[in-house]
């Protein structure tokens, strides 16, 4: 087995996911033939330039997903609660950094855990930065209760151009982690399709799970295939076994 080989239990671990972790919770992946962007141009929804330009058509968007999400049949999956689990089984530590804007891996125990990309369960205000929790639908005509000002609440989430958050905090666990594991994205994105080669310069042991070989799978020294709730419990599995010995 090659984990045992590279890995000990006193070695933090770094976890990123994608969109794949969640496919099974009934969310769309974005760039699979049946995902989101099959149906939407990037550049109409998913940048502040659509958002200055369009504003009804990016909220259209984000509300629609918000309302999605929201649906009582959308719930985390073995996968989301495997690594919940795995916080409380690992002796060295785990950090879970998403992609994803959507609130299954804190509904599945996860709590060390930081959204890189936003969370559609938060709106922003793009003029003074207010930050408020929130399930409704957004409107241009709505007023921030902060500043004032008509027309600037958005999604907290990070859009292309735009830097995603605690990058600092991120590079900082990727220098120190002793596994860097890449659960479900596709290594499209950056910066987190680059993190794999940041951990791995800093001597972590990385690994890949995902339905098939991502677009950097050559940059993981192992990888594991087939849809998340199979493979994701089965390597927590594994991890907890090299915990007790
Ligand atoms: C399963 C499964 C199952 C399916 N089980 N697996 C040129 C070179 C390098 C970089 C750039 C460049 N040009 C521009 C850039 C930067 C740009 C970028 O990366 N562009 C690329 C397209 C090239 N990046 C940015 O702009 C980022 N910011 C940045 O770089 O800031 C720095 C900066 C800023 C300003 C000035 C200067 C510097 C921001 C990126 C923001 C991304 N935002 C989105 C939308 C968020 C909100 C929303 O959700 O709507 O984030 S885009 C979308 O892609 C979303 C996702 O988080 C992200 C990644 O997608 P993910 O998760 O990988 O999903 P998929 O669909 O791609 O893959 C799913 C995978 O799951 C597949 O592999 C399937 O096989 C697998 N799968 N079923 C297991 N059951």
């Amino acid at each position: 087995m090659r984990l045992r080989e590279h890995i000990s239990p006193s070695d933090p671990i770094v976890i990123l996911t994608g969109a794949g972790i969640s496919k099974e919770s009934g969310l769309q992946t974005f760039r699979d033939p049946d995902g989101v962007w099959a149906k939407h141009k990037i550049e109409d929804v998913a940048t502040p330039q659509a958002f200055a330009t369009n504003p009804d058509a990016v909220l259209g968007f984000y509300n629609l997903r918000r309302a999605q999400m929201g649906d009582p049949e959308i719930q985390p999956n073995a996968a989301h609660a495997a690594l919940g689990a795995l916080e409380g089984i690992w002796p060295g530590g785990v950090l879970l950094v998403t992609q994803n804007i959507d609130d299954l891996h804190a509904r599945g125990g996860s709590r060390n855990l930081i959204h890189m990309h936003g969370e559609l369960a938060k709106t922003r205000c793009n003029a003074c930065g207010d930050l408020t929790e929130g399930v409704g639908d957004i409107e241009t005509a709505m007023v921030c209760g902060k500043c004032s000002v008509t027309g600037t609440l958005r999604p907290h989430v990070v859009w292309f151009g735009e830097m995603p958050l605690e990058m600092d905090r991120i590079g900082g666990a990727l220098a120190n982690c002793g596994l860097f594991v890449s659960i479900g994205t596709s290594g499209n994105v950056y910066p987190a399709a680059g993190f794999v080669e940041e951990a791995r310069n800093h001597g972590a042991y990385t690994v890949e799970l995902n339905l098939e070989e991502s677009l950097g799978a050559s940059l993981f020294q192992e990888g594991r295939y087939g849809p998340a709730t199979e493979i994701v419990p089965a390597f927590v599995n594994e991890l907890q076994a090299l915990a007790q010995n």
